[in-house]
């Protein structure tokens, strides 16, 4: 290569390595052990020594020049690959964040606060207690003798030591009237367990019972209160209740309760009298209190209110049919 060619040369090769490592490959074409500088140098040698003064001043000048043009190309390499990292792992963080998206209450959930938030604002509060229950809590303080159906084994669960899943709310309700004295005004929503499980039912689902305990309750506060509830629940003030006779061992009289629905009836819930017996296994005085207790269907009321139509939907957890209620 000549002398005169060798920056040429180096500027093109060294515009052609794209990489750090290509530049140095370049590099050795020229000022390595047998690059063209190099070469320049060995030839001196064969020159006289006032044209190897000379000589060597311009070989050194275009060794300078090759070292200049590597530096800045190798400084551009640099700068270019900084651009590229810098591009690749660039983030926005003025971006909007990748959010989880807001859940919402269960349908079951919504009719739940919904009711309790209808009965507290007539003066009634709200109690829970456990859902592990004992035969004496669930039956037997509830006057339901020991060979009533529902004590069979296909409609309670019981546990291995004994106890048994409630399989209403009343439990709760005796347990408050153990402890507390009248006058009792409360409801007792919450989970129920049975066996039973098909279209229609569920092996668990919730109920809402309501107990109100004074001298002088009667049937026409029952039915006032279950009216305004039901009034209120579907917001339409021309519902109507009406009452059929029925038997709970744990209410005298006891009747069925049925509502005004487009232009028949359904039946939601049952209620009563609350049973003098019930009143005796807790120590209160049935002749001096009474009062009424009524029981109702927490999913039927959903059912009826959000317009579903297969109990299941509730229990399926389905998003597509959750997220209509979030
Ligand atoms: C129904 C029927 C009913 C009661 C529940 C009750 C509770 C106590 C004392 C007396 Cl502590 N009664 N609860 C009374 C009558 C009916 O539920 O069909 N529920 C969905």
């Amino acid at each position: 290569m000549n002398l005169e060619d060798i920056l040429d040369e180096a500027r093109r090769d060294f515009a052609a390595a794209a990489t750090l490592p290509a530049l140095e490959q370049a590099k050795a074409r020229f000022v390595g052990k047998s690059g063209a500088i190099t070469e320049q140098m060995k030839g001196l040698g064969k020159l006289e020594p006032e044209q190897r003064k000379e000589a060597g001043a311009r070989i050194n000048q275009v060794k300078d020049g090759v070292e200049a043009l590597l530096k800045e190309r190798r400084e551009a390499i640099q700068a270019e690959e900084l651009n590229k990292q810098l591009a690749a792992e660039s983030l926005d963080v003025t971006l909007p964040g990748r959010s989880a998206g807001l859940g919402g209450a269960h349908p079951v959930s919504l009719t739940l606060k919904r009711i309790e938030q209808l009965f507290a604002s007539i003066g009634f509060a709200v109690a829970d207690g456990p859902e592990i229950e004992t035969d004496f809590y669930n039956f037997t303080a509830l006057n339901i003798p020991d060979n009533h159906p529902a004590r069979a084994m296909h409609d309670t669960f019981y546990l291995a030591d004994g106890t048994l899943l409630r399989t209403h709310t009343s439990p709760v309700q005796v347990r408050f009237m153990e402890n507390q004295k009248p006058p009792i005004k409360i409801i007792a929503p919450g989970r129920v367990y049975r066996v039973d499980s098909d279209a229609t039912h569920s092996p668990m689902f919730h109920q809402v019972e309501g107990l109100w305990i004074d001298q002088h309750i009667s049937f026409a506060h029952l039915k006032g209160v279950v009216q305004d509830f039901l009034q209120r629940f579907f917001e339409r003030d021309d519902l109507q209740v009406r009452f059929r006779p029925s038997f709970f061992p744990f209410t005298e009289p006891s009747a069925e309760m049925d509502m005004s629905w487009g232009d028949g009836w359904l039946e939601i819930g049952g209620c009563g009298m609350v049973h003098p017996n019930v009143l005796g296994h807790v120590g209160i005085d049935s002749e001096k209190w009474q009062g009424f207790a009524f029981g109702l269907g927490v999913e039927r009321l959903a059912m009826l209110r959000y317009g579903v139509n297969d109990l299941r939907m509730f229990f399926e957890n389905d998003m597509r049919f959750l997220k209509q209620f979030a």
